[in-house]
């Protein structure tokens, strides 16, 4: 089983196209987990049928976590892009977040903020190994912004949990952000 594809394609069903699967997100982001394998299923893109074992493997396994399984149901965890807003918990944030952008990105950033851009939040890091990576994807040395999150959510800019590493916010202000 080619568990990289398959997550991939389970954070595309997820986040970006769900009705490409015939599947609708709830409020939270979740569908059934049946449906979802069905739907993998009919596209038959691998070597022998997926089963509620492969997830459970892909989300102890993966290097991020980035789905949930809750009783019969299964969410992406962040990185959302379809246009019906899923809502995340709010939390109160870590004093100081991180985002890993390229150097491309910096004025912009610098001048009008963070911004969820093509997603429905921005994404933030609780460490800079974090960040690094993240900004790794877009740059080979990316820029490591810190964020005053205590600051920012004292003046009410709200934070959600994404999982363990990953912190989500509508946006962060520029007056929050410095470069480390
Ligand atoms: C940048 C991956 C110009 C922002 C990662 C980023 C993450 C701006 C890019 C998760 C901007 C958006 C999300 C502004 C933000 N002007 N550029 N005002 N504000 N940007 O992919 O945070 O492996 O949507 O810096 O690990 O890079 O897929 O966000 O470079 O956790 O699970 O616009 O996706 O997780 O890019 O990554 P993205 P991201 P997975």
């Amino acid at each position: 089983m080619d568990y990289i594809k398959l997550s991939k394609e389970i954070s595309y069903a997820l986040r970006h196209a769900p009705w490409e699967y015939e599947l609708e997100l709830d409020s939270e982001g979740f569908v059934p987990v049946n449906q979802l394998i069905q739907a993998i299923n009919e596209s038959g893109s691998y070597d022998r049928p997926i089963i509620i074992s492969d997830l459970e493997h892909i989300i102890e396994f993966s290097d991020k976590k980035r789905h949930e399984i809750q009783g019969d149901k299964i969410r992406a965890l962040y990185g959302h892009s379809v246009p019906k807003h899923i809502s995340k918990d709010a939390v109160i944030p870590p004093d100081i977040l991180y985002h890993g952008t390229s150097h491309k990105a910096l004025n912009s950033i610098l001048s009008a903020g963070l911004k969820p851009m093509n997603r429905q939040y921005v994404h933030l890091s609780v460490d800079t190994d974090t960040a690094v990576q993240v900004g790794k994807r877009r740059d080979t040395a990316p820029v490591i912004l810190r964020i005053d999150a205590h600051k920012a959510h004292t003046d009410g800019i709200s934070f959600y949990k994404g999982n363990d590493k990953v912190i989500l916010a509508d946006n962060v202000p520029k007056q929050y952000i410095k470069i480390l």
